[in-house]
């Protein structure tokens, strides 16, 4: 029993941590060690016992009766986020609260160049809305509901009063087409977070109500600081060809995968200078579907989730972090490679722009003269995909229906066609940049580092006989 408390030691606990109260951890406190930064009881933890440390923290930022702190500023008490095709909600302080708008609306949203969709959106944006705070604010979030269907808002990894949850009819009543609802608490954390519907959330979601989420540490560890910081929301829809709505019923065949609410080529490039510290913040509201999502060239850090930092020793190095539905990841990494690196979902349907996959598998099949013989029915006609998606080549000759971006890549600086879509985008390091809001353009290489055509010369250097069979090794 000489590892257990006892009941009047648990109960001599409660009333010494009701009767301290809490406070904020001092200026200074070293945020990288354990607890990271987020405020503690001012009771001492019970220490472990018999030598088996026992769960000690606490899992729900403690108790609510926290003092808030004066609102963090831009600039002053933290470098905002980078949102590539999205914007942070503005606000305004009214005695030392800060006050956000949240408004739920019809957005006639832009997926690409080529594919628009009458979606729901937050503030005018899809899915690129953010909500950017510091750990002891007192906010205070208006949502009005512009949608002609009820809704409710919640705010997801947040520590908040059970009242503030935002889960409609479970912890509010639904947020009626018409009403605004006031939310308000003080932030007792910080990290990456994110905001959704949560009333009806296939459709509502579906529709796009979803957004990051981003709270600073009010006193940052010096591993805090990082010169990029971007905020990246994935997401997956379902719009046939030709149609200009999602169909949110979808469970699976999802066909427009989505950064921020864009596919490429339309993803904002992430642009850094060589040698910056970088930070990737994932999330993860879509449906069904699980990303993991791939760097090139690097690797980086996870380095926390949406429940806590992780401590260095346990950081794991990686090239892919899955990103679940419903997570966030914090992704670290310093960009020391100049270049044009992809960052993408690796897998391979969700690098496809609007590809539908109700089509019989005809890989390697001869299609002889078919193609010549329908031309003079259907001019454009060209066998699917029999050698592959050379997404350029169909994307030339295919009839498409009007707003759809079927196949549709983009060409890159070598003339051909980058044959991506979707989640995929590009981290663009340079040795100089004169802005980091503007396209650099593509990378230029140094001589002699393309993987180009081989020579005849290289060739008969290096013995190459390009017809001699294959010995399999
Ligand atoms: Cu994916």
């Amino acid at each position: 029993m000489a590892n257990r408390l006892s009941r009047r030691q648990i109960l001599g606990m409660g009333a010494a941590s009701l009767a301290g109260g809490v406070v904020w951890p001092q200026e200074g406190y070293p945020a990288s060690q354990s607890g990271a930064g987020r405020y503690k009881p001012a009771t001492a933890q019970p220490k472990a016992q018999g030598g088996r440390p026992y769960w000690q923290k606490t899992y729900s930022g403690g108790p609510l009766d926290v003092a808030p702190l004066p609102p963090g500023l831009s600039g002053e008490h933290y470098r905002p986020v980078v949102v590539p095709n999205g914007a942070a909600l503005p606000f305004k302080v009214v005695d030392w609260v800060k006050v956000f708008h949240v408004i739920a609306e019809d957005v006639d949203h832009a997926f690409d160049s080529g594919l628009r969709a009458h979606c729901w959106g937050y503030n005018g944006r899809v899915n690129s809305t953010v909500i950017e705070a510091v750990e002891g604010d007192r906010i205070r979030i208006y949502v009005t509901n512009r949608l002609p269907v009820p809704t409710s808002t919640h705010w997801h990894g947040i520590y908040l009063p059970n009242g503030m949850d935002g889960v409609g009819g479970l912890t509010q009543p639904y947020i009626k087409a018409g009403e605004t609802a006031k939310y308000e608490w003080t932030l007792r954390q910080y990290g990456t977070f994110m905001f959704h519907s949560h009333h009806d959330e296939m459709t509502q979601m579906g529709m796009g109500l979803i957004g990051m989420f981003i709270v600073h540490p009010r006193h940052p560890s010096p591993d805090y600081r990082v010169d990029r910081d971007f905020s990246l929301m994935v997401s997956e829809w379902s719009i046939k060809a030709g149609t200009a709505r999602p169909n949110t019923v979808e469970m699976s065949d999802f066909n427009v995968l989505t950064i921020n609410g864009k596919v490429f080529p339309s993803t904002a490039p992430l642009v850094c200078k060589t040698g910056d510290r970088v930070r990737l913040r994932l999330g993860n509201l879509g449906a069904t579907d699980h990303h993991p999502m791939h760097i090139h060239g690097h690797h980086f850090r996870i380095t926390a989730t949406d429940g806590e930092d992780i401590h260095l020793s346990a950081q794991w190095p990686e090239t892919t972090a899955l990103v679940a539905v419903g997570q966030t990841r914090n992704l670290e990494l310093i960009t020391d490679a100049p270049g044009d690196w992809a960052f993408h979902c690796h897998m391979t349907h969700h690098v496809m722009n609007q590809m539908g996959h109700e089509f019989p598998n005809i890989g390697g099949m001869k299609p002889g003269d078919l193609n010549e013989k329908i031309r003079p029915l259907l001019p454009a006609y060209m066998t699917h995909g029999q050698t592959g998606m050379d997404m350029g080549k169909m994307a030339e000759v295919m009839p498409y229906p009007r707003n759809t971006i079927s196949m549709k890549g983009a060409t890159g600086p070598f003339g051909d066609y980058i044959s991506m879509g979707g989640l995929f985008t590009i981290v663009k390091v340079r040795d100089r940049l004169t802005s980091y809001d503007e396209d650099p353009g593509w990378y230029q290489h140094p001589p002699g580092t393309v993987a180009l055509k081989a020579s005849d010369a290289d060739l008969a250097r290096d013995g190459i006989n390009v017809n001699e069979p294959s010995t399999g090794g």
